[in-house]
């Protein structure tokens, strides 16, 4: 840790709310949280939002195509068996509408919204030590002190519009993604300039191009995808979930990443190559993201992650009519799921379309975005619309956006200058009864969310139910700790071939002067969780209580 300032705390503390516990967010883990703290531990407890509704990420990312690439039967609280049995998905992969109809269905159900307070943002967050309170501030210029802070912020909730100049003196409308307009953008008759071929451009392009006049992709980095195979669910598959409930819940929580598939136990560097490519192409069949569980050895060895590069890469170019288009569009540089890996619906055969072109802008980079359209090194591209479908300042982003401050005034921006640094993703040294959900440092993003989610929640609850039966009110990670587990989430990591996507969101590279560090935990689900367990089990140990 470098350059540690030392800040004023609050304190104008004499308006503010005063409560056991404050969550920041409302998305399917704010909505948890609150749920467990109010309701299980019987605490005062509030969740801020910043937008008008429930749902978080579902709130936000309305773009064209927004659909989950978990597959429906695992994507939801498994907490209330009725709530459970009340739900019943359409699709195999729940669409963005569906999914915040059923987080506001949850938090009606649980009565949730009276506790919710909306369209207020936090805006900073300091820790006073004096009185063991978190002094938290809101861009509606509120106060709320509260024991306990919990962050439900998302990992990928704060935007990414990468600074190209021109883009203030475009005449046309562009939107982010994850920022889309509540009412949709109407593409007839619009030539279209998406920037970026990540999992949320290549659900968006299709059905953009459907509908524009005129579709262009700029790609910098290609990518691999595998087709989803979305359909709706049959009444008889609809029957199985209600009936297996428990035992799909019991599946997610014995897999690496919180799915209900497990990862196959043959290598493919074993299996001949005939062999292979009959698996291979089963797995291309069933769609999904269970292609990646195609072999053990996928994600360890460069040797087995080729076989599943190459056969992606000649899927691609069998799609794709045009040889130019195909040879750019299969030009990928990273191994096969080290970036997280996209499913799609007709993505590459979208570039068979009349009106649908690709440029690439690794060769001929963006230069400038014009009144009229973008311009790359060697040509202009007259747009009207620009999406920006360009991500987002992953895990760290939504956190150091706030003004968190822990002990002596000491900013988490100080703290985490060189990287994420905390243990087991929950709290970092110097910020007691401060907890992170699914933040940096955890399973979470290689996960399906709502399982890690729910193990993050149930972890927090117990612990601040033995704090309270014990009559502890203060809980603070360890130094020795968070530097145990700084090492093991970067051993973890480079077991892997993860690391090797030099350009991943996972690293931070896609925003410029990010640290590039590893941010979740690649040990997986199952390990994560019994370390999280044993450590409660053995009286928390790597924290202090007090
Ligand atoms: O963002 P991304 P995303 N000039 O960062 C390009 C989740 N998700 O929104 O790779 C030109 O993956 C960038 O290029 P490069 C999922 O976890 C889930 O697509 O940096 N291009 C890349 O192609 C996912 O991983 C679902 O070279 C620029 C793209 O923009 C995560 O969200 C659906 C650029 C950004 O890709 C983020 O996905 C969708 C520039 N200046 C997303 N800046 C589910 O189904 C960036 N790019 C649940």
């Amino acid at each position: 840790m470098t350059n540690v300032v030392t800040a004023p705390h609050h304190t104008d503390a004499g308006n503010a709310t005063e409560l056991d516990a404050l969550v920041i967010g409302a998305g399917f883990a704010g909505l948890y949280q609150l749920l467990c703290l109010r309701d299980r531990l019987g605490l005062s407890v509030k969740a801020l939002e910043a937008a008008d509704g429930v749902g978080g990420t579902w709130y936000w990312n309305r773009y064209p195509g927004a659909r989950c690439d978990s597959e429906s039967h695992v994507y939801w609280y498994t907490f209330s068996p009725e709530l459970m049995r009340e739900w019943e998905w359409s699709e195999r992969y729940p669409g963005q509408a569906e999914i915040l109809r059923y987080l506001n269905f949850a938090a009606d159900k649980f009565d949730l919204k009276r506790d919710i307070q909306f369209n207020t943002r936090v805006t900073a967050a300091h820790y006073d030590a004096a009185a063991n309170r978190w002094r938290v501030r809101t861009d509606t210029g509120e106060n709320f002190s509260a024991r306990f802070l919990i962050t439900a912020v998302g990992c990928l909730s704060t935007a990414n519009v990468p600074n190209i100049p021109g883009l203030q003196d475009f005449k046309g409308d562009w939107y982010h993604t994850g920022q889309w307009p509540h009412d949709g953008v109407d593409f007839t008759g619009k030539r279209v300039g998406m920037i970026g071929t990540g999992s949320t451009a290549i659900q968006a392009a299709p059905v953009i191009a459907a509908q524009a006049k005129h579709l262009t992709v700029f790609q910098r980095t290609a990518n691999y995808s595998v087709p989803a195979r979305n359909v709706p669910l049959t009444p008889e598959f609809k029957q199985y979930v209600k009936q297996n409930a428990a035992e799909i819940r019991a599946l997610t929580h014995q897999t690496y990443n919180g799915m209900a598939f497990k990862v196959s136990e043959v290598k493919a560097v074993d299996t001949p190559s005939e062999e292979r490519e009959k698996i291979y192409e089963q797995a291309w069949e069933r769609g999904g993201l269970q292609f990646r569980a195609s072999f053990q050895d996928m994600l360890v060895s460069q040797e087995a992650n080729n076989t599943a590069a190459d056969f992606i890469k000649r899927k691609i170019r069998s799609i794709v009519k045009d040889p130019e288009t195909a040879a750019i569009l299969s030009d990928i540089d990273h191994p096969y799921a080290a970036k997280r890996p996209p499913i799609d619906t007709d993505y590459f055969e979208t570039f068979n379309r009349a009106n649908v072109s690709l440029v690439n802008v690794k060769a001929a980079p963006i230069e400038c975005i014009s009144e009229t359209g973008i311009r790359t090194t060697d040509a202009e591209y007259p747009v009207d619309i620009i999406v920006f479908a360009t991500g987002f300042d992953a895990m760290t982003g939504p956190l150091l956006r706030m003004d968190i401050r822990g002990r002596d005034g000491v900013a988490l921006k100080e703290v985490w200058e060189e990287g994420p640094r905390n243990y087991l993703g929950l709290q970092v040294a110097g910020f007691p009864n401060l907890f992170t959900i699914t933040g940096p440092g955890s399973p979470s993003v290689l996960c399906n969310m709502p399982v890690a989610i729910e193990q993050h929640v149930d972890w927090i609850t117990d612990c601040i139910r033995h704090m309270r039966a014990q009559g502890l009110e203060r809980i603070e990670a360890r130094p020795e700790a968070v530097e145990k587990w700084v090492v093991e989430v970067n051993e973890a990591a480079h077991r892997t071939l993860l690391p090797r996507a030099t350009h991943s969101w996972y690293l931070g590279a896609n925003i410029p002067g990010k640290p590039r560090v590893f941010m979740p935990y690649a040990g997986g689900l199952v390990r994560y969780r019994e370390i999280c367990q044993t450590v409660a089990a053995e009286g928390y140990e790597g924290f202090t209580l007090s």
